[in-house]
């Protein structure tokens, strides 16, 4: 107890004097449990930064098909072309949702969907001039960097050519997702199909380098160690310090109904173990100034909890959204900008709203 004791001062002395912790800190507080003291650390630590304010959006998710030639095996949301329940938007269906998004007020339009056999690159770049026309302001942050490896193969381009052709056609930049546990052991069980996980780094940087940022997240709660997931945040961490291209890490808390994973009784979820690997996320990954709590995923209640274990941001109104909720996410379907701004105050925060870009629009 008193050897443990010793090493958590040390790691918290370390915090305090801003100096970067380690891996095998890493995993030791994952292992302490101590969620109370890993979460004053890492509310310090994001104070430092971030203050009271919260961030949060006004956005719209639209996830354009599931048709997915992955089929990965946590995902709940993805179908062959012939299942029933398998849709995809054309694009006036595209557009009403972001002209229905414009009207209340959403700067940012969510693009996230399977990798569909059929459709073609051009199906892309209209879907994104659509949005554009619909609102020169809306940003468009679309395609995950496993959809833009799909898109650079079906479109016949280098990857430096794919993102040149979707930035001109209105892309402004990328979500975090398709990363889920990088370390290619655990991809092998999950999702053997998928792009490596040096290939997801890979496409980030190149993303990163062309000028556009993007977000990171990671899957947890299913077969992953502690260890993985402090790998996995090990080497986001290393690309972050060569392109500073990472705007926020956002931890996904597996959602276990209807696929193929769900029979996991993984001992390490719950809510406790998702504050602790936010406050985590908050201490290890000391190069990104956000990190958020998905409230779709999460719940709202642990969302709101998090703020006092280091998270700077809770996601936006979404509105309409499917991976999760197909996957069994308790969750609603949308959270107004008031129920954002009461459900922040309400954890004695300042709401703060900001734009894709984490420029401020608003504080609250
Ligand atoms: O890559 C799929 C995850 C991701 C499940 O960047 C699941 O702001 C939990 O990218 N349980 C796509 N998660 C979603 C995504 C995203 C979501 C919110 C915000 C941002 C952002 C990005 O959804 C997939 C996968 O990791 N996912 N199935 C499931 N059963
Ligand atoms: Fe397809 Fe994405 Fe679902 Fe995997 S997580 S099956 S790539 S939609």
């Amino acid at each position: 107890m008193g050897r443990e004791l010793s090493r958590f001062k040390t790691i918290a002395t370390k915090v305090t004097n801003g100096e970067r912790i380690t891996d095998d800190d890493a995993l030791f507080l994952f292992e302490c449990r101590d969620l109370l003291a890993v979460g004053e650390l890492a509310a310090f630590a994001n104070h430092r930064i971030n203050g009271k304010r919260v961030f949060f959006n006004v956005n719209r998710h639209i996830n354009h098909t599931n048709i997915c030639v992955n089929r990965c095996k946590f995902c709940a949301f993805s179908k062959t072309a012939d299942e029933p329940g398998a849709y995809c938007y054309d694009l006036e269906e595209i557009r009403n949702r972001a002209i229905e998004a414009a009207e209340q007020g959403a700067t940012e339009i969510h693009i996230v969907g399977g990798l569909h056999p059929d459709l073609p690159f051009d199906f892309y770049l209209e879907m994104l001039r659509t949005v554009r026309q619909v609102s020169e302001t809306l940003h468009v942050k679309a395609f995950t960097a496993v959809e833009i490896d799909y898109l650079a193969k079906i479109a016949g381009l280098s990857l430096a050519e794919t993102l040149g052709e979707l930035k001109l056609a209105g892309l402004g930049s990328l979500p975090g997702g398709g990363a889920e546990i990088l370390r290619q052991e655990i991809r092998d069980q999950l999702c053997p199909e998928k792009i490596s996980g040096e290939r997801w780094l890979e496409i980030m940087k190149d993303v990163h380098l062309s000028g556009l940022k993007s977000n990171a997240t990671m899957l947890y709660g299913h077969v992953e160690s502690y260890s993985d997931r402090v790998d996995h945040m090990r080497r986001l961490r290393m690309l972050q310090d060569e392109t500073g291209g990472f705007q926020v890490f956002i931890p996904l808390a597996f959602q276990k109904e209807n696929n193929p994973l769900g029979h996991l009784k993984n001992p390490m979820s719950g809510g406790v173990d998702d504050l602790m690997t936010l406050a985590i996320a908050r201490l290890y990954l000391d190069n990104f100034a956000n990190i958020k709590a998905y409230w779709v995923m999460l719940g709202e209640k642990i969302a709101q909890t998090s703020l006092c274990f280091g998270v700077n941001d809770l996601d936006g109104t979404v509105v309409e959204e499917k991976i999760g909720h197909d996957a069994g996410a308790g969750s609603p379907q949308l959270m107004t900008k008031d129920d954002i701004v009461s459900l922040i105050s309400k954890a004695g925060r300042c709401p703060v709203e900001r734009d894709t870009l984490y420029n401020v629009i608003r504080a609250y």
